[in-house]
């Protein structure tokens, strides 16, 4: 992971607290006035599954992961109404911004935060239970309002995977930028270089992208192995597009 002197953060408010009318509660907790903290980049995005699944990658496999996709993407609180299915996702930046955030947020469990943390933002969130076909209850979810990174090293990964370079102004970007010098495209978990028929193109020659994605980019059409998936690099350029290339 690059070192850098900008702290930054990711917060994601959830389509629980789009739904139930708390997203100027939240970033009026979270504002400058309030905390110290500034905005450096914010988007409204409709998550896909790839997105949601790169995100929650560290979940993969637990019996609470596609209800938990499910709910990121919006598909839990708008199951008839796929245009209202989105996140406000925001980078914060200043000085201890992560802990700072995750002491606002309060513990992950709402209930434990209503005990505990009463006050805090997931105080105000809910436990939804989880119905098989037959309607039997099969376990619960915690719609706890926001997601916000834990450490500086899944700041920085989560940051990288939602938003691309120049959803940040460049004087407020954290982590080192480099110009593509040709076309990536991505199809079905494979990176081309030429257009293939159903690819999207991901980079261009003069688009600016995070250094590591290159790096990741080169390494993987040299045949070299990578840290991360293919996915985590191409997903933020595909970020609110129509076309997805599986
Ligand atoms: P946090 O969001 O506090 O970093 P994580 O990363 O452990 O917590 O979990 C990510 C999300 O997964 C939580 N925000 C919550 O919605 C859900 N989750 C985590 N643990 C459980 C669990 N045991 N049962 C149901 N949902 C869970």
């Amino acid at each position: 992971m690059a070192k850098s002197k900008r702290e930054q953060t990711l917060v994601l408010i959830k389509p629980d607290a789009l739904k139930n009318s708390l997203t100027g509660y939240v970033l009026s907790q979270l504002s400058e006035f309030h905390t110290g903290l500034r905005f450096a980049g914010t988007k409204i995005v409709q998550v896909s599954r790839m997105l949601a699944e790169e995100h929650y990658a560290e979940h993969k496999g637990k019996s609470f992961f596609s209800p938990l996709i499910e709910y990121i993407m919006g598909v839990t609180h708008y199951p008839k109404d796929p245009s209202k299915r989105r996140v406000v996702a925001i980078v914060y930046q200043g000085k201890g911004v992560v802990d700072k955030i995750r002491d606002l947020a309060g513990p992950t469990n709402p209930l434990t935060a209503r005990l505990e943390r009463p006050g805090s933002i997931r105080s105000l969130g809910s436990i939804m239970v989880i119905k098989d076909k037959s309607g039997n209850v099969v376990g619960d979810i915690m719609e706890n309002l926001i997601h916000a990174s834990a450490t500086n090293e899944e700041a920085e990964r989560e940051i990288k995977l939602w938003f691309r370079p120049n959803d940040i102004p460049p004087l407020m970007r954290a982590y080192p930028v480099e110009e593509s010098d040709q076309h990536y495209y991505y199809k079905e978990h494979r990176i081309y270089v030429r257009y293939t028929q159903g690819s999207a193109c991901i980079l261009a020659p003069g688009d600016i992208a995070w250094k590591s994605d290159l790096a990741s980019l080169r390494a993987i059409c040299e045949g070299k192995p990578v840290s991360c998936s293919i996915e985590s690099i191409a997903v933020k350029y595909l970020i609110n597009e129509e076309r997805h290339a599986g």
